[in-house]
């Protein structure tokens, strides 16, 4: 009955939350056509395919609108705008690492491209599906406006209207603007590159009338773990959500397990729970994933299920019911030796061979959510995640349309991903100045946050205070958050790193704490005395320094750090031309794809935590 009262409670909440969601979850798992490739290009900075010479919208069939082409011109027609092979350009892909005029262009850039109609049935529906384009989007097919979508790092998708799927040539045209502006998430003002363009996949997702839209099927989070091991009998809990009202039966399947559940469906969304013997949970030494299958009338989607417990028991961080210690480090999504966006699985590849050569077992995935390769790849690699949304520094917070967008952007990146085993940490942003306004609006989202999805730890990446002397880490956030982050630079930003010396350090909150980040600078190959800025020696100095304050001068609640950063990475901010020149140089790995010399100390350490906890075991 109490499960029965608690599944209830869970679905009236989940109600408002799901209002317009159409987002059509797990693509890879679906029928699904690519549409990367080689698309046309017109860089617009005038917005002249949008805007007449009046500068008001253009409507529908405007010839002057790049939406539009004229597919039959006659010779007297006059037309001042037009896709061609020669201004071709890779999606998924930023622009700017693509052709020099695109470094640092920030504006309007529209995407062209053919395709056929693919094999589908009569009745199916086809919608366009984006991973991500950065920032704002309109989408038009054959000429009609199919929809708009802001926000740089979440995917999105607009059903294709029955009758406007030709047999071939469909016109597909993406206006794209990356422009920043104060009231957008992120603000005008971040230290990353604002890589423009259809960045990830996109594909025609083809689905039936009625379809399964999104799931969530994990372990119940209230069952004791530690008795369901011993009785190795565990519950599964969650729900599946329909794209409409529906009736008729969804079946869910653990093969492996020999699990077969019809669940009734009549309505939208269906609770789901039932028992699972024999099951191995998914840990980071052994990261085991069942295939799970979802279906409804004959339509069935399959992903690839990791099933594990995470949760805070005093100040401890614990994996199915052990004690875990987070050996982190952050990601921004950039393959740096080729200055460019990641985006394939491939890429998901070659950051996490770097991670694991550094014995980590955590990532931070700063400042946006990455994609869905990431924790994809994490899933079937064993490491942990922290996926964050970009609200960082100084957004408008007084402003309700700015909550709104906020909102929107992290219900996309947990829906995404809020059946992935290895994302265990939601963050709601970045060094967020303290303000009432602020914590208002950051905790808020903390309670969005555990209100979409309670299966998993909610933190945000605070700044140091100071009281007495002391750093003291109290900002009122921490009050909200599961586990309190904080970024600290001592030696860097501050003093010299022979400061960790004498740093103490109080936390006000009886939590996990977590060090979401500490680095410092060096160019790759530069070598001098360890005081030298900018050389490898003093970046190495600086991890010995933190390092050792980590060991024998933290609180007792310190659970892990995700220092900053992996790689190099491309900022407009920074801008030393011997040194810098366009890169934030706390990589731990050059541009270069060189290690430097600080990979070896935080190698070093993680070498010895891990073998601690092994040992522990
Ligand atoms: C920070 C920010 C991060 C910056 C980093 C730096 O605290 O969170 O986005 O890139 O410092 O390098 O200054």
């Amino acid at each position: 009955m109490r499960r029965l009262l608690s599944i209830l409670f869970m679905l009236a909440l989940m109600q408002p939350l799901f209002a317009q969601d159409n987002l059509i979850i797990n693509t890879q798992g679906r029928n699904a056509v690519s549409l990367n490739g080689d698309w046309h290009y017109i860089i617009d900075p005038y917005e002249t395919g949008f805007y007449n010479y009046r500068y008001g919208e253009r409507n529908e069939n405007d010839g002057g609108a790049y939406w539009n082409i004229n597919e039959n011109p006659e010779k007297s027609d006059l037309i001042e705008h037009g896709y061609s092979d020669e201004y071709s350009i890779e999606v998924p892909g930023d622009w700017n690492s693509q052709d020099r005029v695109f470094l640092y262009y920030e504006g309007t850039v529209w995407y062209q491209r053919y395709f056929d109609k693919p094999a589908m049935a009569e009745d199916e529906v086809a919608h366009l599906y984006f991973g991500a384009i950065n920032y704002e989007a309109h989408v038009y097919l054959n000429g009609k406006k199919l929809g708009m979508h802001k926000g740089g790092f979440t995917p999105f998708n607009f059903e294709i209207p029955s009758g406007l799927l030709k047999a071939k040539d469909n016109n597909l045209v993406v206006k794209v603007d990356n422009k920043r502006h104060p009231e957008e998430i992120p603000t005008v003002n971040t230290d990353w590159w604002n890589f423009g363009g259809i960045t990830r996949d996109v594909k025609l997702v083809i689905t039936p009338q009625q379809f399964v839209q999104q799931y969530h099927i994990q372990l119940d989070q209230q069952q004791d773990i530690k008795a369901a091991l011993e009785n190795d009998s565990y519950q599964i809990t969650g729900w599946l959500k329909m794209n409409k009202s529906a009736s008729g039966n969804a079946i869910i399947e653990i093969p492996e397990l020999g699990l077969e559940e019809a669940l009734a469906i009549s309505g939208d969304s269906v609770a789901v729970n039932f028992e699972a013997e024999n099951m191995e949970l998914w840990t980071t030494s052994n990261p085991k994933l069942y295939e799970v299958k979802v279906s409804f009338d004959g339509h069935t989607i399959i992903d690839k299920i990791g099933f594990r417990k995470v949760e805070v028991q005093g100040d401890d961080i614990l994996l199915n019911g052990e004690k875990v210690f987070l050996r982190g480090i952050s990601i921004h999504e950039e393959i740096a030796p080729e200055m460019r966006r990641a985006n394939s699985r491939d890429d998901a590849a070659q950051l996490y061979e770097w991670v694991e050569d550094l014995n980590a077992n955590m990532v931070r995935l700063a400042h946006y959510p990455h994609n869905e390769y990431m924790p994809r790849l994490a899933d079937s690699l064993g490491i942990l995640v922290w996926t964050e949304i970009p609200v960082y520094w100084t957004i408008d917070f007084e402003n309700p349309e700015v909550l709104d967008k906020a909102q929107a952007q992290l219900k996309e990146m947990v829906s995404r991903d809020r059946n992935r085993a290895s994302v265990i940490i939601w963050s709601v942003g970045n060094e967020t100045p303290v303000s009432e306004t602020r914590t208002d609006f950051m905790s808020t989202l903390v309670k969005d946050t555990k209100r979409m999805d309670d299966t998993r730890l909610v933190s945000a990446a605070l700044e140091v205070g100071y009281n007495e002397g002391k750093n003291y880490v109290d900002d009122p956030l921490g009050e909200y958050t599961d586990i309190v982050s904080l970024n600290e630079y001592l030696g860097w930003y501050g003093g010299l790193p022979d400061a960790c010396r004498t740093a103490q350090w109080e936390t006000k909150y009886d939590k996990p704490f977590f060090i979401s980040e500490t680095g410092a600078g060096a160019q790759p190959g530069f070598h001098a005395d360890k005081l030298t800025r900018f050389s490898e020696e003093y970046q190495e100095w600086y991890y010995e320094e933190q390092v050792d304050m980590f060991k024998n001068r933290f609180p007792d609640n310190f659970t892990g750090l995700s220092p900053w950063i992996l790689t190099d990475f491309r900022s407009p901010r920074r801008n030393h031309p011997e040194y810098q020149d366009g890169w934030n140089r706390k990589g731990l790995i050059g541009n270069n794809g060189e290690k430097k010399k600080a990979f070896y100390v935080l190698q070093a350490y993680y070498k010895e935590l891990k073998e601690q906890q092994e040992k522990a075991r």
